[in-house]
């Protein structure tokens, strides 16, 4: 049996918290450079002489990684051990459901499940266009919840889908992924940001990861919002496949290589014109494909 080891619940920098074994949480300092633990992480620590604190010496191995670019375009390692990544968008900021498609290519990339969650629908009593995207999330697989962190309207089918895993949420800034995790655990822990008026944007109140553990089972990482991201994605046969309706589709097409875009006999540009798979989604894997290639060359 696996033993249990101290897990990481907060990175501050160069400073962590721990969650040890029996429950209780300590501060810890990290070994050498070369370490770089990230939330849900399991480690080996030891207590540091005459001291309070906590000296992380190893990262156990992970069951995978979230990673993506910094703000200086650097890949990061967001979290690990990840058994669900949450997406959530909202009516304000203005919906980007390419990011949301982004973020559901890199859950595939890591075989990770994940869900996508709209969030603020107390601000919109007629929110057809949402719907719509949603419905086509939900079609191909997806579970979404429509659902509002201000009223707690729907609040309990999102704990349902969250329960008993290590879920991340993630999603652009302002969408109210710390009002969320505040709501679920009913607290007021997580600072949470009122939206920049001239912009529309968020103003990226969360700046570090934090894992919650939820009643009844299963924990909870709140991530720092983006303005965009896109997964670094090695070639376009992987494109191909992150994109489930379309990889499903594609084993019908002509040529085996079939890129979806010009070439005869796809079944892919037919499933679109049948309306069988979403345009705004085949217009997604179209970009990210030029994406990738761009990124290559
Ligand atoms: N009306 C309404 N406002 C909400 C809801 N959820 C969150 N908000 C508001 O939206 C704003 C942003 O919420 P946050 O929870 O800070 O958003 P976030 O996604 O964590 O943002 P970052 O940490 O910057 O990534 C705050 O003013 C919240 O009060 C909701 O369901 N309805
Ligand atoms: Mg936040
Ligand atoms: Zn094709």
């Amino acid at each position: 049996m696996q033993k249990t080891l101290p897990v990481v619940i907060a990175t501050y920098s160069r400073r962590m918290r721990l969650r040890l074994p029996d429950g209780k949480q300590v501060i810890a300092r990290i070994k050498g450079k070369r370490i770089k633990p990230v939330c849900a992480d399991r480690v080996e620590a030891e207590r540091i002489a005459n001291e309070k604190d906590w000296l992380i010496t190893k990262i156990d191995a992970r069951d995978n990684e979230l990673r993506r670019p910094n703000l200086r375009g650097q890949i990061e390692v967001l979290a690990a051990n990840i058994e669900l990544l949450v997406v959530v968008t909202a009516g304000s900021p203005k919906p980007d459901w390419f990011i949301t498609d982004r973020y559901l290519c890199a859950a595939e990339d890591m075989r990770v499940a994940a869900a996508v969650v709209y969030n603020k629908t107390d601000l919109e009593p007629n929110r057809t266009s949402a719907q719509a995207e949603m419905a086509w999330f939900s079609a191909i697989g997806y579970p979404t919840v429509m659902c509002s962190a201000e009223t707690g309207d729907n609040m309990d089918e999102l704990k349902t889908l969250l329960a008993g895993r290590i879920a991340i949420i993630v999603g652009q800034s302002g969408v109210g992924k710390s009002s969320i995790i505040n709501n679920l655990t009913n607290s007021d822990v997580l600072p949470t940001a009122t939206i920049s008026r001239k912009s529309g944007a968020g103003r990226h109140k969360t700046v570090n990861s934090v894992m919650l553990q939820l009643q009844g089972g299963g924990a909870v990482i709140d991530s720092p919002g983006v303005r965009d991201y896109a997964p670094a994605l090695e070639s376009a046969a992987q494109v191909r496949q992150l994109y489930r309706e379309i990889e499903t589709a594609g084993r019908e097409c002509r040529f085996n290589n079939c890129r979806h875009t010009r070439e005869p006999g796809c079944a892919v540009k037919l499933a679109v014109a049948d309306e069988q798979i979403s345009a705004r989604r085949y217009e997604s894997y179209k970009r990210m494909l030029i994406l990738t290639e761009q990124n290559k060359l």
